[in-house]
């Protein structure tokens, strides 16, 4: 199956990685530049070496198709993945009078009992973005990610680009153009990303992606210059996956290919064991993806319109997050 690309990524940044210092302070393994090909037509490369979560994948690509970037929306479905990112500003903010949170990340791992504070705090933290309109107006919101990017990218003027909606419309009346992109990297947001009062919580992972139609199909190809590959990648293979098979659905083309090119290509350096031991398990018969026909625009379709059929992967594997 298509998922054996993933399988054969994951061993060559174990046969050719080289010991690389990182942001997070954990330490990696490292390639520079590797491509994956997936044929959508041949399953959906919902990858079965290990459960992937599905409706995560889904709600936080829905997140981004409405545009949305405050976390309450994915809060409501049960979607926890953003939280440290909105849970970060709150706790760097002046009105945070709680115990001190700094550099919760990497505390949690090596300290039971500041992890058990912490999962409080952040706790409190959801229930009040979910329950409190201004808090979470204030402290809910990531800034300027991929929700903004896709959908209200501010130009020099003032006014809002729409690219995903735009992108759609090339495809549907122009698919030989060359130029069917979007584009997430804003290198005015870019500078400071993370820092306290900046623009955005953290820069695109997702740089950009491309369209291309042929023979009536549609395939995409991200660029997304880090990749965790542990954790990261088959999430990511997932949503831009069900991205293509959303817009190849509202301009009635089939699905062709996903093409993944990693830049820093990691695995850190304690996901190794986890690494060899999805290694070590048989690939599965990928799942099929159906999408209720009786919608069509991709700005309307919601969480139940999306199904996942014959997936039966092996267990998931748990692996520490690098913050
Ligand atoms: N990362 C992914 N996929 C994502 C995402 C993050 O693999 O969708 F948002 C990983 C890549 C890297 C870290 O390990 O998160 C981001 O850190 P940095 O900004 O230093 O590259």
């Amino acid at each position: 199956t298509s998922e054996q690309a993933y399988l054969d990524f994951l061993q060559h940044i174990l046969d050719n990685g080289v010991k690389k210092e990182d942001r997070t302070g954990t330490g990696t393994i490292s390639v520079f530049g590797y491509q994956m090909r997936y044929d959508l037509s041949a399953g959906f490369p919902l990858f079965t070496t290990k459960r992937v979560p599905f409706k995560l994948v889904a709600s936080e690509l829905l997140w981004f198709i409405k545009g949305d970037t405050n976390i309450r929306y994915l809060l409501q479905h049960n979607n926890h993945i953003w939280d440290e990112w909105a849970f970060k500003k709150w706790v760097e903010s002046d009105e945070y009078n709680g115990p001190d949170m700094t550099d919760f990340g990497r505390r949690c791992l090596v300290d039971e009992a500041f992890n058990v504070l912490y999962e409080k705090e952040l706790q409190d933290f959801c229930h009040r973005v979910l329950t409190d309109d201004d808090f979470a107006q204030k402290y809910g919101d990531l800034g300027n990610v991929y929700g903004k990017q896709w959908r209200r990218w501010t130009d020099s003027e003032g006014n809002d680009i729409d690219q995903l909606q735009d992108v759609i419309d090339q495809i549907k009346s122009n698919p030989d153009s060359r130029r069917l992109i979007v584009n997430a990297w804003n290198p005015e947001d870019v500078v400071n990303a993370g820092a306290k009062g900046s623009k955005s919580a953290l820069p695109p992972c997702h740089v950009m992606f491309q369209f291309y139609v042929i023979e009536g199909k549609l395939s995409c190809m991200l660029t997304q210059r880090s990749v965790d590959s542990l954790l990261g990648c088959p999430f990511n293979v997932a949503s831009y996956a069900l991205l293509t098979h959303l817009i190849a659905h509202e301009c009635g083309l089939e699905v062709g290919e996903f093409i993944h090119s990693a830049g820093d290509a990691h695995i850190y350096s304690n996901h190794i064991e986890q690494v060899k031991e999805q290694l070590s398990r048989e690939p599965r018969a990928l799942p099929i993806l159906k999408i209720n026909p009786e919608k069509t625009s991709i700005f309307d379709m919601d969480l139940e319109d999306l199904v996942i059929e014959g997936y039966n992967p092996h267990p998931a594997i748990k692996a520490p997050i690098a913050v």
